[in-house]
């Protein structure tokens, strides 16, 4: 058992990032069942949920793009994604294996139809909180082990501002997978690494 001072932030393990979903991440189940062994060891347990509205300005759908299309928004580059986790859906629902009873406290974002979220602290912005960092400094809590999809976009976005926060970061390589979109992955590990986020592999 993990001191107090630790939790565990488990990254949007949703049915449509899962095989069959709609931005399914390769073999992202086969994380599931170590997530959830992984859960006994922490007395905090933390999951976001990616949330959107049914016309996201991140979704190809709004825009007359094609999906994984850059495009620019007031806040920066934004990469056009497939119409996934919309509020109610049976893909925002989390994957029906993950243990959400153990979570403490469930997280939403990306709720702002005109702007993206793939951090849990910050929208894409980096300025609107999500209200995760003063619940966690509430907790007294220090150190986070990430997990959970996807690797290059959510949990990259979410170890770097939890680094930057001052939190210490120990990401599960073996519990997260990756979408990889043209070299992402090994750049989200260099940049996630230059921050001081640890990686094991369990
Ligand atoms: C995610 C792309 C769009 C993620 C969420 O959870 O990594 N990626 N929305
Ligand atoms: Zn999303």
């Amino acid at each position: 058992m993990k001191p107090d001072t630790h939790a565990l932030l488990v990254i949007d393990v949703q049915n449509d990032f899962c095989e069959g979903g709609a931005l399914a991440v390769p073999e992202g189940s086969a994380i599931v069942t170590g997530i959830n062994a992984l859960m006994d060891d922490y007395a905090a347990v933390i999951l976001t949920q990616d949330w959107h509205p049914v016309d996201h300005s991140s979704f190809a759908s709004q825009h007359g793009g094609a999906p994984l299309e850059m495009i620019e928004m007031p806040y920066g580059p934004q990469v056009l994604w497939p119409d996934h986790c919309v509020q109610g859906s049976v893909g925002a629902e989390f994957h029906p294996e993950l243990r959400t009873t153990r979570a403490d406290l469930i997280i939403r974002k990306g709720f702002r139809p005109a702007i993206d979220s793939y951090s849990a602290f910050f929208e894409n912005d980096h300025q609107t909180p999500t209200g995760l960092e003063g619940y966690l400094r509430n907790r007294g809590i220090t150190h986070l082990t990430m997990v959970g999809l996807a690797t290059d976009f959510c949990v990259n976005y979410s170890a770097q501002d939890a680094a930057k926060l001052g939190f210490a970061v120990d990401l599960r390589r073996d519990l997260c997978c990756a979408i990889d979109l043209g070299g992402s992955l090994a750049t989200a590990l260099d940049d996630m690494a230059a921050l001081g986020v640890m990686m094991s592999k369990g």
